[in-house]
């Protein structure tokens, strides 16, 4: 039997019509995929499997999948999170859904140097990548988790600020908020199980090739 490589892809999101666009115009069909988890690529070796964009790292690092397509700010936020406990690595980026992690602050408050983040709670669904950020930064600011809705939060006063993600900066605006700095620079990577065999590399590396057409 030839090899084959399982491959996790988000199920509906952002991430989704990207990565479809990228097979189908490859000539790899996804089209039938719509209504199944799992997902046999007829045209090449590749199983995909579709799952909340969240789940992928760690199906990746645990080696149920041996790769995954997921945006860098998920990765890098779960990489941090399980800190050694990690076996998941980027194997090639995307350059599709590009965005960023960035600290935002309401635009009548004056928060301009990194040292103005001093004793403020930031609410970020990326606890962890901020916990490093502050770290790295020598900030003691608090963070507060929220699971979504993060640019409410200042209106709410349950933060003075936020680090959320950022593509076009409208909903910061409509929410009456301005980009202060980046944390992270994103796009959509796929990324591999450190133990994988020579032949699935190969696989990956003939996928990467058909998507540089
Ligand atoms: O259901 P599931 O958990 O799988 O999906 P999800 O809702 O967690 O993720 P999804 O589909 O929203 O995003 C998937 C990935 O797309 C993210 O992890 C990023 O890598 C990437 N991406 C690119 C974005 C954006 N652009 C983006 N603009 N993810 C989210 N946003 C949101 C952001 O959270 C904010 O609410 O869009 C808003 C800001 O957009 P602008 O254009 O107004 O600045
Ligand atoms: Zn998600």
């Amino acid at each position: 039997m030839t090899k084959r490589i399982k491959l996790a892809l988000q199920k509906k999101g952002r991430l989704t019509d990207a990565c479809r666009q990228i097979f189908e115009k490859n000539g790899l069909s996804c089209k039938e995929a719509n209504r199944q988890l799992v997902y046999s690529i007829p045209e090449a070796p590749i199983d995909l499997l579709f799952v909340r964009d969240d789940d992928i790292p760690m199906l990746v690092s645990n080696g149920v999948c041996d790769f995954g397509i997921v945006g860098l700010n998920v990765f890098q936020e779960t990489k941090y999170e399980k800190q050694g406990d990690f076996d998941a690595e980027i194997f090639a980026p995307l350059g599709i859904a590009k965005c960023r992690l960035a600290i935002a602050v309401p635009e009548n408050k004056k928060v301009d140097a990194l040292s103005d983040l001093n004793n403020l709670k930031i609410a970020t669904t990326y606890p962890a990548s901020v916990r490093n950020f502050l770290q790295e930064k020598e900030l003691n600011s608090q963070i507060v988790y929220l699971s979504g809705s993060v640019e409410i939060a200042p209106q709410l006063q349950l933060s003075d600020v936020i680090a959320d993600i950022v593509s076009s900066g409208a909903t910061l605006k409509e929410n009456n908020l301005k980009e202060m700095t980046t944390i992270l620079d994103s796009e959509a990577v796929l990324i591999n199980n450190k133990n994988i065999d020579g032949d699935a590399k190969d696989i990956a590396d003939r996928l990467m090739a058909s998507f540089a057409n």
